[in-house]
């Protein structure tokens, strides 16, 4: 029988409270005012998201999930067997179910989530379907994991999984940084099996972020809604709106809350002014060629083993793996230039 044993990174961890106001109070002090993506996955926030994974303009979700679906059993030879299988981001294991059931004899599989309460229930839930499978569950922000929890059997490899085109709401920089360490954490002959979305034309990305319905206008209007419920703050939500233009030249979705009026919010007893048509950046999207993201995935410590796609070019799903040498050793090959001051032309 499986127990489903929280593994805690967070004793040390502020509380989440004081994380968000500091973070706050620094993004809006700033004078590109910001605030992190990563505080708009609050419970409505997520809930939220997964509705904007159902939606019609939204392609990245059932993209990917045909992409995995359709290549399974290839994504599945490509792992191998007896391998521990680590997710970052894990959320609910959606994605997860479904490779799980082509990869038997594994040695265990590692979500990771900073929600603890989901993690715990998602990985219940899974114990039940998969009795023979060993679960180690760790909260944890996934970018900050120094150590992965062992597994009773040893494992032949340790292969990541992140699916979502997560890595594309990292900065390219910060991107490397993340990959590197993934890379680091799975060691020699590890692998990461990783959704990306691809740069296509502006008609499509942006109805994507921009919905009919105005589901994605909710999720970003939540995160100041959610800095008046937790922090005190008195935003007025009727004076901003949401707005997510293509940044052709960085290659990104930019999330922006436009500020309707010159106004004055009031956040831990200090004023943060706005000019009428001033905006909160809230969210970048980084779109990638697949060069562009072959040439990271290798500053990244990681060679390309393939790439499965869909037939209009939507969505990428890589199967990369940790190279031997250590990451930014040597030159990697010429053709990618990923330097960030060439970051338009390059990712
Ligand atoms: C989670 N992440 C990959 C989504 C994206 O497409 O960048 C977040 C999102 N924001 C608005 N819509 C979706």
């Amino acid at each position: 029988m499986n127990d489903a044993i929280l593994f805690s990174s967070s004793i040390d961890r502020p509380s989440l409270r004081d994380g968000f106001l500091g973070e706050a109070v620094a993004g809006l002090s700033r004078p590109a005012k910001t605030l992190p993506c990563k505080f708009l996955y609050d419970e409505e926030g997520s809930k939220l998201f997964n509705e904007i994974c159902e939606l019609e303009e939204y392609y990245p979700t059932r993209t990917e999930n045909q992409i995995l679906r359709d290549n399974i059993n290839e994504i599945a030879g490509l792992i191998g067997s007896q391998c521990r299988l680590v997710e970052f981001g894990s959320g609910s294991s959606t994605k997860t179910r479904h490779l799980l059931t082509h990869l038997p004899g594994m040695s265990g599989y590692i979500p990771i989530d900073i929600s603890g309460p989901q993690l715990l229930e998602s990985a219940v839930q899974l114990a039940g379907e998969f009795p023979n499978l060993e679960i180690k569950p760790l909260e944890a922000d996934y970018g900050e994991v120094s150590e992965i929890p062992d597994t009773k059997q040893k494992p032949r490899r340790t292969v990541a999984f992140f699916p979502g085109s997560t890595i594309g709401n990292f900065d390219p920089v910060a991107a490397i940084a993340f990959m590197r360490n993934i890379a680091m954490l799975c060691g020699r002959d590890g692998g990461l099996l990783i959704g990306v979305d691809r740069k296509k034309p502006r008609w499509i990305l942006e109805p994507a972020y921009n919905d009919r319905k105005g589901v994605t206008a909710k999720f970003n209007l939540g995160i100041l809604a959610r800095a008046n419920r937790e922090l005190g703050a008195d935003f007025d939500l009727s004076a901003f709106r949401h707005r997510a233009p293509y940044n052709e030249t960085q290659g990104r979705i930019e999330m922006h809350l436009v500020s309707q009026r010159a106004q004055i919010v009031h956040l831990d007893s200090q004023e943060f002014s706005f000019e009428e048509g001033e905006y909160i950046t809230t969210e970048h999207s980084y779109k990638y060629t697949l060069p562009g993201f072959v040439g990271l995935a290798l500053r990244s410590g990681f060679e390309l083993v393939r790439n499965w796609e869909d037939r209009n070019h939507l969505f990428s799903v890589l199967f990369l793996r940790v190279r031997d040498r250590k990451p930014g050793a040597k030159r990697i090959s010429a053709g990618f230039d990923v330097t960030p001051g060439n970051a338009s032309e390059a990712w």
